[in-house]
């Protein structure tokens, strides 16, 4: 899509005015970063002109708005996204060349913020991207934390942590609106008082937070619709605490504003259960708070009144993170504008739905109750209040099932459980993948689903195609292009057109080649970064994800341990030379995930120091993965590793950013893999281990790891060459982990998956070698992949869960 409107010679008058304004030069002397920050202010100025026109048509057209909360928003880099879903790329980059600027160099300019963990706020993004881009009425809520997740780096094999301080570069999108700021009291005393019949609440000797907005636009992709993500920022609102400063204690009064100076100062690094951390506990409701706050003032000013709340605004938690949200409006309908209980409670239900990511108990978010009440002691009043309700109804329903109840109940054994409010607290509650929907059903939540069933629904994730295949891969998007024509880009599940080109020799020649060419894209990018070589011609086999137990990253290194014990004990044998590349952060907490980043790191050296192996195995461990590694990572893949244990992996949405770029999957019947498998059939995918009832029935009988290890020699050669360690570096421990832990050996099942893994992943490598049947199915994976597009799941929230419709164009 190209924009004609505006032209080159537009664009060079617009950056001409900005460098002049901003920073006092001109074309002709601004360095880099000056024409950097200009080009960004200019796309800016651009968006919100857009945006202001779009929200003009949201207000006229009285239309339903979604607002959808979140701790993280993954975002990535968003220039190039900017200036191709505006259709200006062009433009920018002739007039950039005339003044001596490579655009290219400009995008890799800015920095890539890291304000998420991985999928879930990943998904966040690809929301945005697909919500703007169909012009549905959406804003994202989250926090502007001032350092996103840690880059790492590698020492010696070792995760090291250092700060991403992405503001540095990356707040020229943000605009700052310290005229909408809204405050958030914590702590303090809680008193009751009736006036007038009416029962006033009363806080006081509370800490106040100002929560300052950051509005980063989003763009679409010729779309209306220009939607702002909100990013909360916290302020020191008593940094003159004028009660202290009339005191006379002047000094006290200017230092006391720990809370507010922490509270945003960094994202959680951790994508499971994490020891309750009050400062969590704290971020979270001031996501809530101001947001609700945000909400509401905005209703009011187009309605008037919040009697038609659930009519015209759909409040979504991504997760239990925000589930503050349904105190916390209950809070603000009744002790500031009267609502009884009863209809505060039904206006939170109707307005509040949720999606639940993970199944895995340990990751359920729970607070200790004192913790809590001392913290938000009105919101805690609200939710034993919500409890004493909801047990009440339950003792109707169940009377005398004691068991049942306090397994449904919010608050039990000192702890606040915020999967249980959430589900209490909303009108729909849906899993990620069909397989992960049905799980939560049958497990987490089976006692609400026999109590509530209409609650419970699934929407499969989906990625922002644009982004992930367009952006990332232009190469192939350019052949999409003109072989089905560029609907794709708005309409992806036409990419099943693509298809058709299976049979079509030049195409599939034409799809290799692509391949070949963005594996040497990313060795390029990876030689100039860490200044070492991979074999383009090798095979790519990708494992790139949070490094995570269940993940089983250890199920692969099993695997290259054999595939390279295999060259030793018979070094003549003919193996295709492959690269096998992990990337992925470990939570800094996690000694168990850091451990096998340094196992895959030493097992990389011994192998690179190995004549007998050396240009036929290579494994890379990718430093600092993230958006913009991805994006020109996936691409550049073979085959993709999907190879958690089944049961464990809500959706994961890797894989199918993998699959649309024409990889092929390796992988276990666990979340959206089983879809993937629905949607390219079983020849075009590599299925392999125990299904998810298969592991619960092990785990039922008895799991013992130590069977599998003894009936399989290549396995038990595997693991003594592990725990043998490399290089002089210790590994033993494995020994404990795979086999002799007295708690639980094994405990996501890699021994017992281990043999059908392995002779899966030797079947893809044969086919390989088949290498036009390997591309025709590269072809029917790339035409299944419009399914998983981001727009068919917003689709889905707007039509099913949110009931929201997209703005009318044709109305002014
Ligand atoms: C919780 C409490 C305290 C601190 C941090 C957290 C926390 C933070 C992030 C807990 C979980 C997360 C992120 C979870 C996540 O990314 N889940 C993934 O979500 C994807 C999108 O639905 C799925 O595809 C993945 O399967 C799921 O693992």
């Amino acid at each position: 899509m190209t924009n004609t409107t505006i032209t080159q010679s537009d664009i060079h008058n617009i950056l001409a005015g900005k460098l002049s304004r901003h920073f006092g030069t001109t074309c002709e002397d601004a360095t880099k970063n000056q024409i950097y920050k200009a080009v960004l202010l200019s796309v800016r100025d651009m968006l919100t002109d857009k945006r202001s026109v779009f929200k003009r048509k949201v207000k006229k057209q009285h239309k339903k708005r979604v607002y959808y909360m979140c701790m993280e928003f993954l975002i990535g880099r968003s220039l190039k996204n900017n200036l191709q879903n505006l259709g200006i790329e062009q433009q920018f980059r002739s007039a950039l060349s005339e003044m001596g600027f490579d655009l290219d160099e400009i995008y890799a300019h800015e920095p890539d913020p890291g304000l998420g963990n991985g999928g879930l706020g990943r998904l966040a993004a690809c929301f945005m991207d697909s919500l703007t881009t169909s012009n549905y009425p959406a804003t994202g809520f989250s926090l502007c934390y001032e350092y996103g997740f840690f880059h790492q780096r590698i020492v010696d094999g070792n995760q090291v942590e250092t700060p991403d301080t992405w503001m540095q570069t990356g707040d020229t999108w943000l605009v700052p609106r310290t005229d909408k700021t809204f405050s958030v009291k914590f702590g303090g005393k809680i008193s009751e008082k009736w006036d007038n019949g009416r029962l006033e609440i009363i806080n006081t000797d509370y800490d106040e937070v100002e929560a300052v907005p950051y509005d980063m636009m989003i763009s679409g992709y010729d779309s209306e619709a220009v939607s702002n993500l909100r990013l909360w920022k916290a302020r020191d609102l008593s940094n003159f605490n004028m009660k202290l400063f009339t005191q006379g204690q002047y000094m006290q009064a200017v230092q006391n504003n720990t809370l507010a100076e922490t509270l945003t100062r960094v994202l959680y690094p951790s994508d499971d259960h994490e020891e309750g951390k009050i400062l969590r506990l704290s971020q979270q409701y001031f996501l809530v708070s101001a947001s609700l706050q945000n909400i509401i003032a905005d209703h009011i000013s187009v309605y008037g009144t919040l009697s038609n709340l659930p009519e015209k605004v759909a409040i979504h938690i991504n997760d239990t993170h925000p589930a503050l949200c349904i105190p916390e409006l209950m809070r603000i309908l009744m002790d500031i504008y009267s609502f009884s209980w009863e209809s505060a409670w039904d206006t939170v239900v109707k307005t509040v739905s949720y999606t639940n990511h993970t199944v895995m108990p340990e990751a359920l978010e729970k607070w200790n109750e004192d913790l809590f009440r001392l913290r938000l002691p009105r919101i805690y009043m609200i939710v034993c209040e919500i409890n004493r309700r909801y047990c009440a109804d339950l003792w109707n329903i169940y009377p005398g099932d004691w068991d049942r109840i306090s397994r449904m109940s919010i608050i039990a054994n000192g702890q606040v459980r915020m999967a249980n409010l959430s589900v209490v607290g909303s009108h729909t509650v849906n899993g990620v993948s069909k397989l992960h929907s049905e799980i939560l059903k049958e497990t987490v939540f089976h006692d609400y689903y026999k109590t509530t069933p209409e609650k419970f629904t699934n929407v499969t994730n989906g990625i922002a195609h644009r982004r992930w295949l367009c952006e990332g891969n232009p190469m192939l998007s350019a052949l999409l292009d003109k072989t089905i024509t560029p609907a794709y880009r708005t309409d992806p599940e036409k990419i099943a057109e693509f298809a058709r080109f299976k049979d079509d020799q030049s195409i599939v020649e034409a799809v290799r080649e692509i391949k070949h060419r963005n594996k040497e894209r990313f060795a390029d990018a990876y030689f100039k970064k860490f200044g070492r070589k991979i074999d383009t011609h090798s095979l790519f086999d990708v494992q790139a994800k949070r490094i995570h137990e269940y993940k089983r990253q250890l199920l692969n290194v099993l695997k290259i341990v054999a595939l390279y014990d295999e060259i030793k004990q018979n070094p003549n044998i003919s193996m295709r030379p492959q690269t096998f590349l992990f990337g992925g952060k470990a939570a800094p907490g996690y000694y168990r995930a850091k451990d096998i980043i340094r196992l895959i790191c030493k097992l990389g050296d011994e192998i690179d120091r190995d004549p007998d192996v050396k240009g036929r195995l290579k494994v890379v461990f990718l430093e600092e993965y993230n958006v913009s590694t991805a994006e020109i990572l996936m691409p550049a893949t073979d085959i993709s590793e999907q190879i958690s244990l089944a049961g464990k992996e809500a959706s994961g949405t890797g894989c199918m950013k993998f699959m649309i770029n024409g990889a092929m999957t390796v992988g276990t019947l666990d979340g959206a893999n089983v879809e993937m498998a629905d949607a390219v059939g079983d020849d075009n995918i590599y299925i392999f281990g125990l299904t998810a009832r298969e592991v619960d029935e092990l785990w039922k009988r008895g799991y013992h790891s130590m069977l599998f290890y003894r009936e399989s020699e290549r396995l038990k050669n595997a693991v003594d060459r592990i725990c043998r360690g490399f290089g002089g570096e210790d590994f033993s421990d494995f020994e404990n982990y795979f086999l002799t832990n007295q708690n639980i050996a094994d405990p996501y099942m890699c021994l017992a998956d281990f043999d059908s893994y392995f002779s899966t992943y030797n079947r893809a490598l044969d086919d390989y070698d088949k290498r036009d049947e390997w591309t025709k199915r590269a072809i029917i994976n790339i035409a299944g992949a419009g399914y998983f597009a981001s727009d068919r799941s917003v689709r889905e929230y707007a039509e099913n869960i949110w009931h929201i419709t997209p703005i009318d164009k044709d109305e002014k």
